[in-house]
């Protein structure tokens, strides 16, 4: 028998609020650094991690390796946690690096995501799963069944599926008793299907010992199986389309542990001290966790694990954070009179616990107002689907969802008077998973915003721009988008009346400028938007979960916690900053000269040759190339009109590319104004 160490939060669960964020290849193919700018050829790019399970309660090494890794300046985490780099004295590597890590008390089991900036860029995302468990990684025995990978519960084991092939552990059960095997592929923004299979130790596979997608896992299996007698299973796990390769990473989590589905209640209201069980398999015995729920406005969701009888977790389910009151039904509520009341606003939690099962909610409306009815399950983990039906207080229907959309009704009450919302499974399915919230709440005219990357640079002494991307609700005034970031970092935007003009374009893009006493390093990021609608103040802080799906393989519903961080890099100033203007400064006839000057700026330490192009030439108008010289600040470019050059105006910018850490850098001085006049 493994002994747990006991965890002083034990029924009491402190909310390690995900603050922050990621994604990786889904900003580069967005051009994350913003529109017209070019990646900056110095970030720093890290491997997938291997091993990327870690205790949630001791400190760790946690090896980065890729290249460009040069110094850390930063690293950022969506766990509270302490940070040490290893080695400081030693010799950079720009291959790998080491940090030591000690997640803060209360950091639940479950994904989080990590992104290391250098005093030059920041990384690409990368999630690590914290646990009680011990960890394992998976041999080359694995590789066959014949040699299986002898593994002891409770465990989590780190493999990888290659292609045609599966993963086999032996799995000696000492006593009869229940395990939960879970494989977290899929959530790990993995390319890996997985499935799961056990089988006797002759090869024949066990009844009821197969799971290949378990509800709301989103195509990762779970199984519970119940060992009548001690002895040995094989543990089998591989790609249902026997896929595989260097992308298919997993993690095989076996435990006499919950099986939990979803929360219940499904959502708690900030501020307030709310408590959550748990609707699944195991958790017949599992107590409800308190939760301290922050007042933070934009703080989404929590991530809440049970834990069984045993004492061993299991994988944790989300929370949302709600602004008005939150319920659970009152069974039995299938017919009019014994309907559950509701007030608006609310959201109220219910499940379709067995087939047949119809849930009916009670609430009252004034003639003509606006409600906005929807029902939430995929988002926060529960596989049902529902359908919704507005009633009259005597249960004549009044309207209903499309089965083929959103569960959302946006409707009109005809009159005062009282109103029945009811509840059924689209399938006409029920059971212990089938759980759902449904909000009910006033229409209201307002925005949301999004980010088109979850992580961004700004150079000391410089500025960076951060597109934002506006839905408007009826609502088309102007928006006042600014940032919460590090100390210092100042910036804000205007969002127009009325932009964008193409709904799919950015509104705007906010200019951050960060002077040089701000600290280098990777720092939580927030773009809020306020606005004052029909008299009402509106905060919104901006979604960065478009940018974290495409990082994590397109996964549907990454921890609802990631939606609003950003990260920004805060890194070394510009090597060089340029000027350019031209000599004489007055117009330049048709077939004469002038001499563009460009000044260099250095930053200390930066001694090399800057090459100079110029751009933005009318036609019959030439400048010859030339660099800056290694340790000198001024060149002379001579700039000729053509005698056939025609007369006008045009903006000439200067790019001047020099060498850091042997990659070409390139930055642009402000535009010239060139005018040919005879
Ligand atoms: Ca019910
Ligand atoms: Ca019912």
């Amino acid at each position: 028998m493994v002994n747990f160490p006991s965890y002083a939060s034990r029924g009491r669960l402190s909310v390690a609020m995900n603050r922050a964020f990621l994604s990786a290849l889904g900003c580069l193919a967005l051009g994350w650094t913003g529109a017209g700018r070019a990646q900056n050829p110095l970030q720093p790019a890290v491997n997938p991690l291997t091993p990327l399970a870690y205790s949630r309660s001791q400190a760790f090494d946690l090896p980065l390796t890729g290249s460009q890794l040069y110094r850390p300046a930063g690293l950022w985490m969506s766990f509270p946690g302490q940070v040490q780099w290893g080695d400081p004295g030693a010799k950079p590597d720009p291959a790998k690096l080491t940090a030591r890590i000690q997640p803060g008390a209360g950091t639940p089991v479950g994904l989080q995501l990590i992104r290391v900036s250098s005093p030059h860029g920041i990384g690409p995302d990368r999630v690590v799963w914290l646990d009680d468990l011990p960890v394992a990684q998976a041999t080359p025995a694995a590789k066959e069944r014949a040699t299986a990978q002898a593994i002891t519960s409770p465990t989590l084991v780190q493999g990888k599926v290659d292609a045609e092939k599966a993963d086999w552990f032996r799995l000696k059960v000492p006593a009869p008793q229940t395990l939960v095997f879970e494989v977290i592929g899929r959530r790990l923004g993995s390319a890996v299907d997985p499935q799961i299979t056990l089988y006797d130790t002759a090869g024949r596979e066990l009844r009821k010992g197969h799971n290949n997608d378990a509800p709301g896992l989103q195509g990762d299996p779970r199984l519970v199986f119940a060992f009548a007698q001690a002895g040995e299973v094989l543990v089998q796990v591989r790609d249902t389309a026997w896929a595989g390769g260097g992308d298919f990473h997993y993690l095989l989590r076996v435990a006499d542990c919950p099986a939990a589905t979803c929360a219940y209640p499904l959502a708690v209201r900030r501020g307030t001290r709310g408590r959550v069980a748990f609707a699944g398999q195991r958790v017949e015995g599992v107590q409800a966790v308190e939760i301290d729920v922050p007042a933070d406005p934009f703080v989404d969701a929590a991530q809440v694990n049970p834990r069984g009888v045993s004492g061993q977790a299991g994988s944790p389910v989300t929370v949302r954070l709600s602004d008005h009151e939150e319920k659970v039904e009152a069974e039995p509520n299938d017919t009019p009179d014994k309907a559950t009341p509701v007030s608006i606003p609310s959201g109220v939690t219910g499940r379709i616990d067995k087939r047949g099962d119809v849930d009916r909610y009670r609430f009252k409306a004034t003639k003509d107002q606006r409600l906005i009815l929807e029902g939430q399950t995929a988002a926060l983990g529960s596989p049902a689907e529902v359908i919704l039906t507005v009633q009259d207080a005597k249960g004549a229907k009044l309207a209903e969802t499309n089965p083929a959309q959103a569960a959302r009704l946006d409707w009109k009450a005809p009159a005062d008077g009282e109103y029945l919302l009811q509840v059924e499974h689209l399938h006409l399915w029920g059971g212990p998973d089938e759980v759902y919230r449904v909000t009910l709440t006033p229409f209201e005219a307002g925005f949301t915003l999004a980010l088109q990357a979850d992580r961004f640079e700004v150079r000391h002494d410089g500025t960076v721009d951060i597109p934002v991307l506006v839905n408007r609700q009826d609502y088309a005034g102007p928006i006042e988008i600014s940032a919460r970031g590090p100390a210092g970092v100042t910036g804000s935007l205007t969002i127009a009346q009325g932009q964008p003009a193409k709904p799919a374009e950015p509104a705007g893009s906010l200019r951050l400028s960060c002077p040089a006493n701000v600290a280098l390093g990777a720092h939580g990021l927030t773009v809020i938007g306020s606005a004052d609608v029909n008299g009402k103040k509106l905060a919104r802080a901006a979604s960065v979960m478009g940018p974290i799906r495409g990082g994590m393989a397109n996964l549907a519903f990454p921890p609802a916690g990631w939606e609003s961080g950003a990260t920004l890099a805060v890194i070394e100033r510009a090597p060089f900053q340029l000027t350019a203007r031209l000599e004489p400064a007055t117009p330049v006839a048709p077939g004469k000269e002038a001499s563009l000057v460009v000044t260099a700026k250095r930053a200390p330490g930066f001694e090399g040759e800057i090459a100079l192009s110029v751009t933005g030439l009318p036609a019959n108008v030439t400048a010859a190339g030339v660099a800056i010289a290694k340790d000198k600040s001024e060149a002379r470019f001579p700039v000729k009109a053509a005698a056939n050059a025609a007369e006008g105006k045009a903006a000439l910018v200067v790019t001047g590319k020099g060498k850091v850490l042997d990659k070409e850098l390139a930055f642009p001085a402000a535009g010239v104004e060139l005018t040919i006049k005879k």
